[in-house]
């Protein structure tokens, strides 16, 4: 009798965790590996004395499966995936589930569930963000795809979720398609900009004269305000962490950041879908001239500047920075939910934002209580167009609004970049001008091609076209192009 609830192919340490977090909230979990050593390391390592029902085939692994058979993926993204659902599709029945809860391209998720579905079984895409630990103690998952699928996953998924205070799972149903791992995607892209606000506060304040001992109390103090989340929490404990030699082990760290490509993933679907998500892609960017090391050492010895001066009484800066950090980050996620709201009407996601704060509320990095007010602006109005409109968000804006203006003159003023906060703030001067330059835009693409512009004593939709010059003639460009 097979009697696995689930089973889990790949076992890397996500894998490894997630069975375990599973197996302790009461499941029976089947595994498989394609190094089956690590089934048997498994086995006798974490897993000894566990439910756990270790298989070496795929055979015999689809055989110890309830049914509907339930079969996670944890392994690495791309042709792996599709190697093992090729491997396993033949001993799948109609109803049966395939979950990937890697980290995969939302458009190959969005291709499996329309391939699976086509031979009745039901295909999930899930993010799953926390890391090691999340994955072991409660991450956040945000599982997307068949709708028909949720049913059967949700007991599983949701027991082993992260929770917030009243106890509710940071995992709910996104929506269709790969809907899942397009919002992991923005939560990456999101994480990016969190990480970069952060940094770039921690570049003023260090230009500021403030030593690693005093920005982890600030930080700390700041992870006990409305800023409070995973990441002040970590960067308050890095900036106090000292190394073998006592000296502090962040001044020793070369400053060349990496990335796996999700931030440029976020950034490449806004650029697809026209929308405006300038904080993230600028946080994208940070890290590539990061990455020029070399030519920035060059640089330094030639390009003048201006220096920072060191600030006698340092207080009012450091609010007028926390000022800076709160503003940018509200921008940001302002501008992740724009970008997730027009996905979900040009892909037809229907996605429920209020539980996608939610979902990002515990468990994975970005958590914080800031998506707690969040949620709260989205319970408030379920179609809340956007985050900057809400009451809360608003007051916040108009509260920081000072610092953050007088902390990034300061910026311009030593020569500190600081590009996603200043980007947030070019993006919410633009957000809330209702007459912004691109008139003179539009007259020049008239000018040199004919592309015609809409007036604003006429209704929406008329094109006009001048002759310029008197020699260009009155055709416009869409008449050449029909
Ligand atoms: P392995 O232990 O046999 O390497 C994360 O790397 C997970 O993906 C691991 O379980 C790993 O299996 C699996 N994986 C990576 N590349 C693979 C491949 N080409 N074929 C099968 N499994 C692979």
């Amino acid at each position: 009798m097979p009697k696995a609830d689930i089973g889990l192919i790949g076992l890397a340490v996500m894998g490894q965790n997630l069975v375990m977090n599973m197996n302790d909230h009461g499941f029976t979990v089947a595994v498989y590996n394609r190094t089956t050593s690590k089934v048997d390391e498994f086995l006798a390592g974490p897993a000894k004395g566990s439910k756990v029902v270790g298989t070496r085939s795929i055979e015999e692994f689809v055989a110890a499966l309830k049914k509907p058979r339930r079969v996670m993926l944890m392994v690495k993204a791309g042709e792996v995936v599709d190697q093992f659902i090729a491997q396993v599709v033949p001993h799948l029945e109609k109803g049966d589930i395939v979950i990937d809860g890697g980290n995969s391209l939302y458009t190959d998720t969005q291709r499996r569930v329309e391939e699976l579905g086509k031979k009745g079984l039901l295909f999930l895409g899930s993010g799953i963000s926390g890391g090691e630990e999340g994955a072991r103690h409660g991450p956040s998952i945000m599982p997307g795809g068949a709708p028909e699928a949720w049913a059967a996953v949700k007991p599983i998924f949701q027991a082993i979720s992260a929770k917030v205070e009243d106890g509710t799972p940071c995992c709910d149903w996104v929506g269709k398609g790969g809907s899942g791992h397009y919002v992991k995607m923005v939560h990456n892209g999101i994480e990016y900009g969190d990480i970069q606000l952060i940094c770039e506060t921690y570049h003023l304040m260090r230009a500021a004269g403030c030593s690693n001992t005093e920005m982890a109390e600030i930080f700390s103090a700041w992870n006990r305000s409305e800023l409070l989340s995973y990441l002040i929490e970590i960067t308050a404990k890095i900036l106090a962490y000292k190394d073998t030699d006592g000296s502090h082990l962040v001044d020793h760290i070369l400053d060349a950041a990496g990335q796996k490509g999700t931030g440029k993933w976020t950034s490449i679907d806004a650029l697809e879908l026209g929308m405006p998500l300038t904080l993230i892609s600028e946080a994208v960017y940070a890290r590539c001239l990061s990455a020029l090391k070399e030519d920035r050492v060059t640089a330094a010895k030639v390009l003048p500047g201006p220096a920072p001066k060191p600030l006698k009484d340092r207080k009012e800066f450091v609010e007028s920075l926390r000022q800076a950090l709160y503003a940018s980050k509200i921008v940001s996620y302002a501008q992740g939910f724009m970008l997730m709201r027009e996905a979900s009407r040009q892909y037809g996601w229907d996605l429920n934002f209020g539980a996608i704060a939610l979902m990002w509320r515990g468990g994975c990095i970005i958590r914080s209580i800031f998506l707690g007010d969040i949620k709260k602006a989205f319970d408030r109005k379920k179609d809340l167009h956007n985050l900057l409109l809400d009451d809360f968000f608003k007051k916040a804006m108009t509260g920081a609004q000072s610092g953050w203006r007088s902390a990034l003159a300061r910026s311009l003023e030593w020569g500190i970049p600081a590009p996603c906060m200043t980007s947030a703030l070019a993006f919410y001067d633009g957000y809330r001008s209702d007459r912004l330059p691109a008139n003179l835009l539009q007259a020049q693409r008239d000018y040199f091609g004919a592309h015609t512009y809409e007036r604003l004593d006429k209704p929406r939709g008329q094109f006009f076209h001048t002759n310029w010059t008197g020699t260009g003639g009155s055709v416009s460009s869409t008449t050449y192009n029909a």
